[in-house]
C-alpha cells in the first residue's frame, strides 16, 4: 500500500487482485484510481493504474470483436457439383421451392422472416448432384446489415443465383443490394485486359469513351500506376470500376417468379441446369448401355478432360474414343481434343 492511502484504497487492491474478468478488473481499476492519494508523490502510481485501464480497454475491445467475428461467420460443407443459392424477400416462397426440390427439411411459414439461417438441400439432376442453399430474406442495405457479409460471402461462392420473385419490381431492388456487395449478376466479364507493368505509366489501348483521365483515377483508387489496359469493347465507368476491384464477382441469374400456384418443378430445373453451364457425358463400356450417373464437367471440356477424369492412367494408355451424340454420326471415332457437348455418350478405348 503507498504511503497516506486509506482503508479504501487496501480493500480496492485487494479487489484488484482477486478479480477474475476482465471486466471485473475493470471495475476494481477504476475503483483503485477512484482511491488513490492525490499528492505529487503518488502520480507515478495514478499513471500506472491509468496505463493499466488503457491496456484493458484495448484487449476488451479486441475480445469483442473476435467474438463478433466467430459468431457471424457460418461456413457451408459444399456437396454435389455446384452450389446455388436461392434469394429473394422474405415470404416469396424460397423454403417452399426448396423443399419441393430437394431433399431439404425447411420450416415453411406465412409469417415473414422464419428463415434467418440459410438452409441446404441436395437437388438431384438426372443423377447429378447439385446443392442449393435458401438465403434469409434480403432486406434494404443487406450488405450493410450485421449478418449481411457473411451471407453475401456465400452468395459470392457459388455458381449461381437463383431470384425468386412474386413481382417483376423486385428484380431491380434485389439486384441493387447485390451490387452493393459487388456481385454483378447476369454480365460477363467485361472484355477489357488490364497488364500490370513496372513502369511507364497508364497506355490506353483500343477505343473507349471513358476520358483518359478518369481511367488514370480509377487505377489511383486500385493502387495501380503502370499498366496497358486493352479495351477490346466499350464499356462503362461503373463496369469500368468493378473490373479494377478485385473483389467484383460475375455470376449468372436465374430468375423465378413465384405465382403460388404450382411450380413446374421439370422446367426450373432444366433452367437451373442451362444457367450453370455445365455439361453432363455419359460414359460407356463396349457393348453395355450407358452408365449411371452422369459426370458433370465444365462447357468446352474435351476427350482429353473426361479421361484425366475419369482416371490418371487413361490418359497414358488412351487410343481412341468413340462419341455418341454431338459427333457426326453415333460412334464416331475422336482423338483427345474433341470437345464434348451436353448429354454425349463417350466410350473410351484404352492401349
Ligand atoms: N400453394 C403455394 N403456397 C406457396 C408457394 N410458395 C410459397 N407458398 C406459401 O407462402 C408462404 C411463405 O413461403 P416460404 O417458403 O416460407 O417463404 P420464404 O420466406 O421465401 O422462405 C408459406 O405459407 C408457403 O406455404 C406456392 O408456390 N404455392
Ligand atoms: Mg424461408
Amino acid at each position: 500500500m503507498p504511503i497516506n492511502a486509506g482503508p479504501e484504497y487496501g480493500a480496492a487492491e485487494r479487489k484488484y487482485h482477486e478479480a477474475k474478468t476482465p471486466e471485473e478488473k475493470l471495475k476494481a481499476l477504476e475503483n483503485l484510481l477512484r482511491h488513490a492519494p492525490s499528492h505529487k508523490g503518488s502520480e507515478v502510481l495514478r499513471a500506472d493504474i491509468k496505463l493499466k485501464i488503457s491496456k484493458l480497454k484495448l484487449l476488451m475491445a479486441k475480445q469483442k470483436q473476435i467474438a463478433k467475428k466467430s459468431s457471424h461467420s457460418f461456413t457451408i460443407k459444399k456437396e454435389g457439383v455446384a452450389q446455388v443459392v436461392i434469394c429473394g424477400l422474405t415470404n416469396s416462397g424460397k423454403s417452399y421451392l426448396l423443399s419441393k426440390l430437394t431433399n431439404a427439411k425447411v420450416a415453411i411459414a406465412d409469417y415473414e422472416f422464419t428463415t434467418k439461417m440459410p438452409e441446404l438441400g441436395i437437388l438431384d439432376y438426372l443423377g447429378i448432384k447439385l446443392q442449393l442453399i435458401e438465403i434469409p430474406a434480403i432486406t434494404k442495405d443487406f450488405m450493410y446489415k450485421d449478418k449481411g457479409p457473411m451471407f453475401f460471402s456465400i452468395i459470392r461462392n457459388s455458381s449461381l443465383v437463383v431470384f425468386l420473385i412474386k413481382q417483376a419490381s423486385e428484380i431491380n431492388f434485389l439486384k441493387e443490394e447485390f451490387e452493393k456487395a459487388n456481385i454483378r449478376l447476369d454480365k460477363k466479364s467485361p472484355n477489357v485486359i488490364i497488364k500490370k507493368q513496372a513502369s511507364g505509366g497508364i497506355n490506353v489501348i483500343g477505343n473507349t469513351n471513358i476520358p483518359y483521365a478518369a481511367i488514370v483515377e480509377k487505377c489511383k483508387n486500385y493502387s495501380i500506376y503502370n499498366a496497358i489496359i486493352e479495351f477490346h469493347e466499350n464499356i462503362s465507368l461503373a463496369d469500368f470500376d468493378s473490373l479494377l476491384n478485385p473483389s467484383t464477382v460475375f455470376l449468372p441469374l436465374l430468375i423465378i417468379k413465384n405465382d403460388f400456384k404450382n411450380f413446374n418443378l421439370e422446367d426450373i430445373k432444366n433452367n437451373i441446369w442451362n444457367k450453370l453451364g455445365l455439361i453432363k457425358v455419359y460414359t460407356k463400356t463396349p457393348g453395355k448401355e450407358k452408365d449411371h450417373p452422369p459426370i458433370a464437367m465444365k462447357q468446352n471440356s474435351t476427350i482429353k478432360d473426361l479421361a484425366v477424369f475419369i482416371h490418371k492412367d487413361f490418359l497414358k494408355n488412351f487410343r481412341f474414343a468413340r462419341i455418341w451424340g454431338s459427333s457426326r454420326f453415333p460412334g464416331q471415332v475422336l482423338g483427345l481434343d474433341y470437345v464434348l457437348k451436353d448429354n454425349d455418350v463417350a466410350e473410351i478405348h484404352l492401349k
